[in-house]
């Protein structure tokens, strides 16, 4: 009840809306578009008054922050959870005190779907799939010949990690010949993808395929590769996720092949569903962005137009 009167008081004009943003860290370039995007879109709306605050990539301190929330009781929490398990207490408090959340970028696995109002980011099983879907398209060999893939992971038990892998091997399994024949967990930045890859090539794998959960990790590998002298772009296939600048330019200077597009440009759309909410409107359940892929075919052409 306590809540409805906030949003009664919020409804009529008599104060700004109070809203608490947790962001995951600042891992990968993507992150950096999202969370400016973020405050960009609050910053053009009067009447919201953004708080946000920065988990650097720990769980423990993103459900501190929201308790924090909590505390200084906002009108709506936005948070990105990092894994998908763990929240069910922290979104209970939240819903004990009246404040609904909007998840965004990341979804949770929670029994109870009423601790959440609503979802807003990409299709992650999709972008798996548009990844493999390519790759099919691009690398039919003769049947009995096998193609090997080492895939990079983004961070264990993230929904993006979890589900790019669940759609990318969905639709390998479709045909016989492609073989992952390492994959390895990192956490989405730079640095993880150069030791990952490293490591792979000192144990002697050298595939004929790279798939890097992002564009950062897919970077780091393709240094890597590149220390061993081998050849990411033409005699290794790299492909990632994301579509941020930084692939189009290795996508131009032909290191990377391909990168599914992952709209961080998340903003808007949150900030209007923040409003609605706040003006007891009812938000759609999933608001699930439209999205495609870029190859090294267009890169020269969207690079000029690229926002992030
Ligand atoms: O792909 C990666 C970032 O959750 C969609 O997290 C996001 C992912 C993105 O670090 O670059």
């Amino acid at each position: 009840a306590g809540g409805m009167q906030q949003h009664a008081a919020v409804e009529a004009g008599k104060r700004k809306i109070k809203l608490g943003v947790a962001i995951v860290g600042s891992e990968s370039s993507w992150r950096e578009a999202n969370t400016e995007s973020i405050k960009k879109a609050a910053r053009q709306e009067q009447d919201v008054e953004l708080l946000m605050q920065n988990a650097e990539g720990s769980q423990e301190k993103e459900i501190e922050i929201i308790r924090s929330f909590i505390d200084k009781k906002v009108d709506v929490i936005v948070f990105t959870p990092i894994v998908e398990t763990g929240w069910e207490q922290v979104l209970a408090e939240a819903k004990a005190a009246g404040i609904p959340v909007i998840l965004t970028d990341r979804k949770v696995k929670v029994e109870d779907d009423s601790l959440w109002t609503s979802f807003i980011g990409s299709d992650f099983v999709e972008e798996g799939r548009r990844a493999a879907r390519w790759l099919l398209e691009h690398k039919i060999k003769e049947q009995r010949e096998i193609t090997t893939i080492v895939e990079l992971q983004g961070t264990a038990g993230s929904a993006p990690a979890i589900e790019r892998r669940q759609g990318f091997e969905e639709v390998l399994s479709l045909n016989s010949s492609f073989r992952v024949v390492a994959s390895e967990i990192g956490d989405f930045t730079y640095d993880s993808g150069l030791q990952l890859m490293n490591s792979i090539i000192e144990r002697g794998i050298i595939p004929e395929v790279v798939f890097a959960h992002n564009d950062d990790m897919a970077l780091g590998a393709i240094k890597a590769m590149e220390k061993f002298g081998l050849k990411p772009g033409k005699g290794i296939i790299v492909l990632s996720v994301d579509a941020t600048k930084l692939a189009f330019q290795a996508m131009l200077a032909g290191k990377l092949n391909m990168s599914v597009e992952c709209n961080p440009l998340l903003g808007p759309q949150i900030i209007k569903a923040v409003k609605e909410l706040s003006a007891a409107k009812e938000i759609p359940v999933n608001i699930i962005t439209s999205e495609g892929i870029f190859s090294q075919e267009t890169a020269k052409r969207e690079f000029a137009m690229r926002k992030y």
